[in-house]
């Protein structure tokens, strides 16, 4: 074990920080995550140093802007109408509403403002709606992130034309278990709509859950589907299992903090410039969890008391914990053209930190 994690750490030193690579195998992606944590999490961190501030977290800020009732069965989900979860359900909320709540999460610091709609995908009639929202949340300063489900040609177009920066579609877990948690679509079709996305020129936020049941070897081929696109997705967000009354997943074994952590350092080391966010499951994770998390490479969380429909820390608990670690937020720095999104021009990377 020792050996084979020295050879993973003699081949790649040289590279570290430099190489953005799209062709890791299954083999090389596993022995990193089943190496000595020390060795892992150290190679992770010096990753980490050279492409980003190692003192600085990105915020972003989500709202469901159309909550429950949705036709998928995701078996995680508390929005699937498949599900007997005590949810209210609700139908897509008012532009201006939308703006509000964006106002308030620029005013706490968020750089970033998410839109969830629990949709297969969106209606052609709602497209002016989200439009309108993106145009409205971009006008305020902030950066804009949807999340609509499966989306067409057309749709991608209008979204990338209203100013949007990232959408986010998640693989979830590994192509294997993929069909074991969702019924009602296939892998393949994330990997379709993601192809769209980019081809539209909008950036990719991308990334699953881990802590439903699956193997470490599930969280691996997970990375290495997502470190072997074709770009890198430029957020890449790791959700820990919020186990939900009602739906297939809420009695699930628990995932142990520490894989959790592997698997935020594989992603850290496996796409070496994208934010990854330490995104659902926080309120379940202790301080030193967290710090162990952003030592692993996480640079990006969702602030405020609720993601979709979960609780999540709040400002006061995030306050607290980006004091203790001495971490501040990222600010955001002008953006450049929507379109020109590539890998060395991300808006908020900054220069690396000695410190
Ligand atoms: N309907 C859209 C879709 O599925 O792409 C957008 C919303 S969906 C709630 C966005 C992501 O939230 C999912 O892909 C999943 O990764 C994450 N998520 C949903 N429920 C979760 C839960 N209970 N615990 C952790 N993550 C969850
Ligand atoms: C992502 O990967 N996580 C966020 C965002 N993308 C849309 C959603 C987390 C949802 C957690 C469960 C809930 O609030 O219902
Ligand atoms: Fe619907 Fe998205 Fe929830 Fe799946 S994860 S049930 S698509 S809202």
């Amino acid at each position: 074990m020792l050996a084979n994690t020295a050879d993973v750490v003699a081949t790649r030193i040289n590279g570290l920080g430099q190489d953005v690579r799209h062709d890791w195998t299954r083999s090389e992606a596993q022995a990193l995550y089943d190496a000595p944590f020390n060795d892992l999490l150290f190679r992770a961190h010096v990753v980490h140093r050279q492409n980003f501030d190692p003192n600085k977290v990105q915020k972003s800020r989500l709202l469901s802007i159309k909550t429950g009732g949705c036709a998928e069965d995701c078996g995680y989900c508390s929005q699937s109408a498949h599900h007997d979860v005590k949810l209210k359900a609700s139908k897509l909320m008012e532009v201006e509403r939308v703006l509000d709540e964006a106002r308030k999460a620029k005013e706490s610091g968020a750089t970033r403002y998410c839109m969830g709609a629990a949709w297969r995908s969106p209606k052609a009639r709602d497209m002016d709606t989200v439009v309108a929202m993106v145009e409205g949340v971009k006008a305020l300063g902030m950066e804009t992130c949807m999340t609509l489900g499966m989306l067409s040609d057309d749709d991608v177009v209008k979204l990338r034309d209203a100013g949007l920066d990232y959408y986010n579609h998640n693989i979830d877990t590994s192509e294997r278990y993929y069909s074991q948690v969702i019924k009602t679509r296939t892998f393949q079709d994330r990997l379709d709509t993601l192809a769209r996305v980019r081809e539209a020129g909008m950036k990719v936020c991308c990334g699953g859950i881990v802590g439903m049941g699956e193997e470490d070897g599930d969280r691996v081929d997970m990375m290495v589907t997502l470190a072997n696109l074709e770009e890198h997705p430029e957020s890449v967000p790791i959700n820990m299992l919020i186990p939900i009354g009602g739906t297939p997943l809420q009695n699930v074994e628990k995932l142990d903090p520490i894989d959790f952590v592997r698997t935020i350092a594989l992603a850290r080391i496996m796409m070496p410039k994208s934010f990854v966010r330490l995104s659902a499951g926080r309120t379940d994770m202790t301080d030193e969890m967290q710090a162990l998390c952003f030592f692993a490479g996480a640079n990006s969380i969702f602030v405020g008391e609720t993601l979709l429909t979960a609780d999540n820390p709040g400002e006061d608990a995030d306050t607290s914990l980006f004091n203790r670690l001495g971490i501040e937020p990222l600010e955001l720095a002008p953006a450049p053209d929507v379109g020109a999104a590539h890998e060395d021009e991300h808006p908020c990377r900054t220069a690396t930190s000695t410190r």
